[in-house]
């Protein structure tokens, strides 16, 4: 298929990487390359020395190895080093190790390259041959170092200098005939301060559409919490994993996506919490690791178990799950009658619910058989405090927000919230994502909020509620949406649905992405485009005032102040504050919000937050502190601020999940050797694979039905509810340790197969994890040719 669009003819084969052509190997959004493609059981444990001899071939490949190490040492300590951009895990509440692990390192190192993309690099690659390149060879040609423009005459990028970038975009927005006809999405890296800035700036000038990275993420969770317990955050922090003996895991990744997160499972197996982990898959984590900051073990190799049972729902099946467990608690009247009397609503409604519920049911909607989920019940019952983790797994479903009540209700029983050691605990993705909420990226502001900004700023913030990513997507295509701001993320692989996310980028009058390096957003761009290049993490920033710091709140609430130290990559950078101030001051000619003074000294928008935002009395000082302040979590003091006064049961019915005749269920992921739509390498060390990310993990038994043999190259449909279908084609089948039905593949290559009109109307999240599809072998019939192909 070719398109016309932004002046020239694509080729979208050639572009929409994991798609491939049909009787070709997919390309992946990685390196690619010659070597050959491999698939064994991963049975070394987690972390350890395979990661010490990963982090090591990044810094090489990076040529950062000396700088790379003093970086290493730097981060997530106290003291003044930056928050590692990796993951939103907790710093160690001791700061007695140094807790870093092999992601982390890869992440920054990422960052921190020699490697520059210039002007003269822009001026011999055309947009359309780069459109070619693979994204890992895009990010792989280091650091932006100074704004430019598309110009469509060359089609290259050109420089522009800072006035004039900033004057592109305020003419642009001032023509629009309504703000609402711009977006304004955002990526979790961005700190508080640079995020408080952005809504305020997007805010005056007239709109709540601020589409972010949570509306994939986590919206589910904030909602069902926010629903469930008055605040859209987790309970727990760091202390309380230390006390917990039960801890659940429920569909995360952690080995990879969250590494530390194994520090705080093996001393939790150490003291003999029990451990679950209920994923359709087994992952790493589930069975033994070397904690990543015990050199001494990495030595010895002495291993800690950080799992202690296994249990593997179908995709999506994790509501049942614990609708079954409930429903024994309720069973053996285990559950804590003075807290539920005094502290909650809707018991009565729930409990009738569960008894309403079958177990024929609950074992065909979960995929787990009884005595399982009894024996689950029982180490439920038998511990005194339960903290219950979860991801993706259980966020990115048709059911998101049912679920993650449904978790709650389960910890509503026993008394399980608001207690040392017990409670919910979302894991958070980007280092900042929670922040980004915090300090009001929300296109659904409450008026409470609205009312405190336009006090303290002199605005008159809009009211109606704006766009979430997945709305911004059909805005664009409908034309309401005409200018598209990014300020960090790579929207246009990230979104759902790629050759609709692309034709919607390309349907805008201008883009705009705030970037560190080049990306796919870079090339999928409107008729105007800029590429505004900014500081990173672990960057001096330094104002008139001189060296700023800025905050970042982690997974578990708690603010601190991060400072980068190294040379930026180039002097023409600007910080995020300095190009959104650049962006407000060329886009509202009358304003009066002192733009200057906020990015000639942070302590002043600090001073404004401050006054807009709860819990943010005193953060200059508090957040300066050794491992700064917890923000105040109203449920883990049991004040719920819910509109009853008291935490509220829900009340879901159980999902019907079957994909339906010869379909699975699939769900996309992340591999070990990427960072969402950074793909470091085309392996996943703990899955045992190498060399291949277009892939479809599978059930043997599946295979063998469908006719499908290790490594057979298959095409994959996916079926979308309003009956259109997409596909990939060109992929290699590796059977994997995942239920029959079931099967998983890496995104974003596999956000091609994702309608975007297929979200959850709970949460408005795309049902990324929840994919209805078809396995062929390549040179297999179809059997099915309903439905038209995008
Ligand atoms: N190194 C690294 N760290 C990261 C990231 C990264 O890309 N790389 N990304 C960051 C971001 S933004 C985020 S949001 C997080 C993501 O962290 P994760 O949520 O761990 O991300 P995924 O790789 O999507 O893995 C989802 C997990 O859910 C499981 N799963 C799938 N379907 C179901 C289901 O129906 N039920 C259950 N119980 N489990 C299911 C999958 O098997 C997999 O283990 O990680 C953050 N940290
Ligand atoms: N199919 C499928 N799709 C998914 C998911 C899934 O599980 N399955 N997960 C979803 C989730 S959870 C998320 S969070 C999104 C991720 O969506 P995004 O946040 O949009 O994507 P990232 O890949 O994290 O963004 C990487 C880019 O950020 C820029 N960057 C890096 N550091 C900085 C910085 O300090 N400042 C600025 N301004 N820019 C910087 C770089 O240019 C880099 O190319 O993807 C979602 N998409
Ligand atoms: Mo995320």
């Amino acid at each position: 298929m070719r398109r016309f669009a932004a002046g020239r003819w694509l080729s979208g084969m050639d572009e929409i990487r994991g798609r491939g052509g049909p009787g070709t190997d997919a390309p992946g959004c990685g390196p690619g390359g010659s070597g050959a493609v491999a698939q064994r059981d991963y049975t070394h444990p987690s972390a350890g020395w395979g990661a010490a001899r990963s982090v090591g071939e990044v810094l090489v490949r990076s040529r950062e190895p000396v700088a790379g190490v003093r970086a290493m040492l730097k981060m997530n300590q106290e003291g003044g080093g930056f928050d590692c951009p990796g993951c939103a895990w907790p710093d160690d509440p001791e700061g007695l190790h140094l807790d870093l692990c092999e992601n982390g390192v890869k992440h920054v190192t990422w960052e921190m390259t020699h490697k520059r993309t210039d002007r003269d690099f822009f001026a011999a690659h055309a947009v359309t041959e780069l459109s070619g390149w693979s994204d890992h060879a895009l990010e792989a040609r280091g650091r932006l170092t100074e704004p430019m423009r598309y110009d469509a005459a060359t089609d290259r990028y050109v420089p522009i200098g800072w006035d004039d970038a900033f004057a592109l975009v305020g003419s642009h927005l001032r023509a629009l005939g309504s703000p609402h006809e711009a977006a304004f999405y955002t990526s979790g890296r961005l700190a508080n301060e640079a995020t408080f800035l952005y809504q305020l700036w997007v805010r005056e000038f007239g709109t709540n559409n601020l589409p972010d990275c949570s509306n994939m993420c986590h919206e589910a969770s904030g909602r069902a919490l926010t629903a469930s317990i008055g605040t859209g955050k987790g309970t727990v922090d760091i202390t309380d994993w230390e006390k917990a003996d039960l801890i659940w895991v429920m569909g995360v990744n952690a080995a990879s996506n969250a590494p530390r997160m194994l520090t705080a499972l093996s001393g939790a197996a150490k003291r003999g919490a029990a451990i679950v982990h209920i994923n359709p898959l087994i992952e790493a984590a589930s069975r033994r690791t070397i904690v990543p900051h015990e050199f001494l073990a990495m030595g010895t190799f002495h291993t800690t178990p950080t799992g202690t049972m296994n249990v593997q729902p179908r995709i999506g099946g994790d509501l049942a799950l614990v609708r079954g467990v409930a429903k024994v608690v309720f069973e053996r009247d285990a559950i804590d009658h003075e807290f539920l009397a005094r502290h909650t609503t809707g018991l009565a409604t729930y409990r009738a619910r569960c008894a309403g519920t079958s177990w024929a049911e609950i074992v065909s909607a979960s995929g787990v058989d009884e005595a399982t989920i009894r024996s689950l019940a029982d180490g439920y019952i038998a511990a005194h405090r339960t903290i219950i983790s979860w991801c993706l797994g259980v966020t990115q479903q048709e059911h998101g927000v049912d679920t993650v009540r449904e978790i709650v209700n389960l910890l509503l029983l026993r008394g399980n919230i608001g207690r040392e050691g017990a409670g919910p605990c979302p894991i958070r993705g980007h280092s900042n994502v929670q922040g980004n909420r915090t300090c009001g990226i929300d296109h659904r502001p409450s008026a409470a909020f609205l009312d405190r900004l336009a006090e303290a700023c002199a605005i008159e913030p809009p009211r109606e509620h704006g766009l979430d990513t997945v709305a911004t997507l059909r805005a664009m295509h409908e034309g309401r949406v005409r200018v598209f701001v990014g300020m960090g993320g790579n929207f246009a692989l990230a979104a759902p649905d790629t050759a609709y996310t692309f034709d919607a980028l390309r349907s805008c009058a201008l883009t705009v992405h705030v970037s560190t390096k080049l990306n796919r957003s870079h090339l999928v761009h409107g008729t105007d485009a800029l590429i505004l290049p900014c500081l990173g993490r672990t960057e001096r920033d330094v104002q008139a005032s001189g060296e700023q710091v800025v905050t970042v709140e982690d997974s578990m609430s708690m603010v601190h102040a991060s400072r980068g130290h190294r040379r930026p990559a180039s002097p023409l950078l600007l910080s995020e504050p300095a190009i959104i101030a650049g962006l407000a001051r060329a886009s509202l000619p009358h304003t009066r919000t002192p733009w200057e003074e906020y990015v000639a000294d942070y302590d002043r928008i600090r001073d404004t937050m401050a006054r807009v935002l709860d819990g943010f009395e005193g953060v200059n000082h508090r957040a300066r502190q050794p491992h700064g302040f917890r923000l105040r979590q109203p449920a883990r003091e049991r004040v719920w601020l819910t509109p009853t006064g008291r935490a509220a049961f829900s009340d879901g019915g159980l999902p019907a999940l079957d994909p339906g005749d010869g379909c699975l269920m699939l769900g996309t992921m992340r591999s070990h050797d990427q960072w969402n739509t950074t793909v470091y390498s085309d392996n996943d060390r703990y899955r045992g694979l190498r060399n291949l990310r277009t892939v479809v993990f599978m059930n043997r038994d599946d295979m063998r039905r469908l006719g499908i043999a290790e490594f057979d190259r298959v095409d994959v449909t996916s079926y979308a509810k309003d009956g259109s279908t997409r596909g990939v084609y060109g992929y290699r089948a590796v059977a994997y340790d995942i239920p029959p039905g079931n099967a998983a593949g890496y995104m974003p290559e596999m956000n091609v197969l994702c309608a975007a009109g297929d979200y959850s109307p709970q949460s408005g999240q795309p049902l990324m994890k929840h994919l209805r599809v078809r396995v062929r072998r390549v040179g297999q019939s179809p059997t099915d040719t309903s439905g038209t192909e995008r």
